[in-house]
């Protein structure tokens, strides 16, 4: 590592002066202890001045962040980074619709990025470049003459080749995710349907390094923020009421409708259980101008009150469900006083509330995670009852085993998943990708004539 080395994170979103959550929490505290830049979309439209960069400091972290305009961030963004990307990634051709308009709009802001970042590029910078957003942005960056390491991390899964050869213009999404130095994936499922998709559609050209980095979290301080005392009291200790917790992002990947039928069956087949068990599901909406987004909330009201008209009673609630957002200092006392951990998306990249979740849990008396095995948490959880979330009894017969745990087999699928939680923390997550990126020989650079060759330092 060189003495100048600063890491440069590039991602769609820049982090607000107080952040929390997801990849910002993850990476911030140990990027605020080094000479660092974060640098991507603001999350501010703005029709006047696009070119403008913001810059303030966290500490030795400098963020460096620009504004969109409405129409470049509704083609990239919502167009084809949501409209294409994202269900496609998580085998959802069905909801996939493609523009060529959206398309253009995806490569304008990947190029209108890369040419943001160049001067305030310094030589020895390492850039780590985060998710579908940016598979073009290397390419861009090199026929600008951006010469430095350039790695990237995807979040969300890699599409099987038989789903990814079904994405239009996959083959110059695959070259220039190519132009990556080093490609990092989840799981080694996903690495594997990235190589086998470049070796069936580029046959005989070179594919990049790929590795497989889990990203984590850090669990200590996760246990600490679980213990105060909770905000919300939703299953105190002195009652028979059970919690079975959801959070997630409202999402048509995370599986809400079919958890939902699932616990209704549950219900519907464990009378003994009415009174005794709550499901409280936590779903801040997303995304909230894509059509199919609009229809998930549409079908989870519905299915709310379904189940709430057929089993609720004056003194017994069966389902809560709030779009509210709660932060952590909530969620992780909340998280600790459930029972059962419910996460049970059809595809996710990780999960990291599955990963939250355990780690919120008290060594003595732990709860239950049921998990979906199509989350790439499930390929490190191995302590978790791990269920298919296509088949409503399978996950009901799940949930009730849940309830049922003893307290013995209970802390010993914690104490193997504490386990891997520490082994894999976020940290770890962090410095293998880049000591691994910083080993990859420098890219050969090839300049589009008129483009200068070296980058200039701020
Ligand atoms: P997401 O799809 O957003 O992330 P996830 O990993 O579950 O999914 O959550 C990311 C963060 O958001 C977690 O810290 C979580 O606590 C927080 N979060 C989720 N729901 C919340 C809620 N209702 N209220 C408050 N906070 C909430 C993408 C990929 C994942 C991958 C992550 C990180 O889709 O598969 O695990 O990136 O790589």
């Amino acid at each position: 590592m060189s003495e100048q080395e600063r890491l440069v994170i590039v991602a769609n979103r820049t982090p607000a002066v107080k952040s929390a959550g997801g990849l910002a929490s993850g990476l911030l505290d140990a990027l605020k202890a080094k000479p660092s830049l974060w640098f991507g979309w603001s999350g501010e439209l703005r029709d006047d001045d696009a070119n403008c960069v913001q810059l303030f400091s966290l500490g030795r972290l400098i963020v460096a962040s620009i504004p969109l305009t409405t129409e470049a961030h509704n083609r990239y963004y919502n167009g084809f980074a949501n409209g294409v990307l994202w269900p496609a990634f998580h085998h959802r051709l069905d909801l996939m619709s493609f523009s060529e308009d959206d398309y253009a709009g995806y490569q304008e802001v990947n190029q209108h990025m890369a040419a943001q970042l160049r001067p305030l590029l310094k030589p020895d910078d390492l850039v780590w470049v985060h998710d579908y957003h940016l598979l073009l942005f290397a390419q861009m960056c090199r026929a600008q003459g951006i010469s430095q390491r350039l790695g990237f991390f995807l979040h969300i899964p890699f599409p099987v080749p038989s789903v990814a050869q079904a994405i239009p213009r996959i083959d110059e999404l695959l070259d220039a995710m190519c132009d990556y130095d080093l490609l990092g994936f989840q799981t080694e499922d996903d690495r594997q349907a990235f190589v086998n998709t470049c070796r069936a559609r580029r046959p005989g050209k070179p594919v990049p390094l790929t590795g497989v980095y889990p990203i984590g979290v850090d669990p200590h301080a996760l246990q600490r923020e679980a213990q105060v005392k909770p905000l919300v009291r939703l299953w105190p200790e002195d009652s028979h009421l059970q919690g079975i917790l959801s959070v997630d992002r409202l999402d048509y990947t995370k599986g809400l409708p079919e958890r939902f039928k699932a616990y209704a069956l549950l219900l519907e087949a464990h009378p003994e259980l009415h009174g005794e068990v709550q499901l409280v599901q936590i779903a801040p909406t997303s995304r909230t101008d894509v059509p199919a987004y609009i229809e998930l909330r549409h079908e989870l009201t519905a299915l709310t009150g379904e189940i709430l008209g057929a089993y609720g009673k004056l003194d017994w609630q069966p389902l809560v469900y709030v779009e509210h957002q709660y932060d952590r200092a909530v969620l992780m006392p909340l998280y600790r006083q459930a029972r059962v951990g419910l996460v049970t998306p059809l595809r996710d990249g990780m999960n990291l509330v599955a990963k939250e979740f355990v780690a919120a849990q008290n060594p003595a008396d732990p709860g239950v995670l049921v998990l979906s095995r199509f989350a790439g948490a499930a390929s490190q959880l191995d302590g978790a009852l791990l269920v298919n979330p296509h088949d409503p009894g399978e996950m009901a017969e799940a949930m009730r085993q849940a309830l049922l745990m003893p307290l013995e087999e209970r802390r010993a699928r914690y104490a193997r998943m504490w386990d891997v939680l520490c082994e894999s923390d976020i940290e770890g997550w962090r410095t293998r990708y880049l000591t691994d990126l910083r080993a990859v020989q420098v890219a050969n650079v090839e300049v589009e004539p008129g483009l200068a060759s070296q980058p200039r330092t701020v």
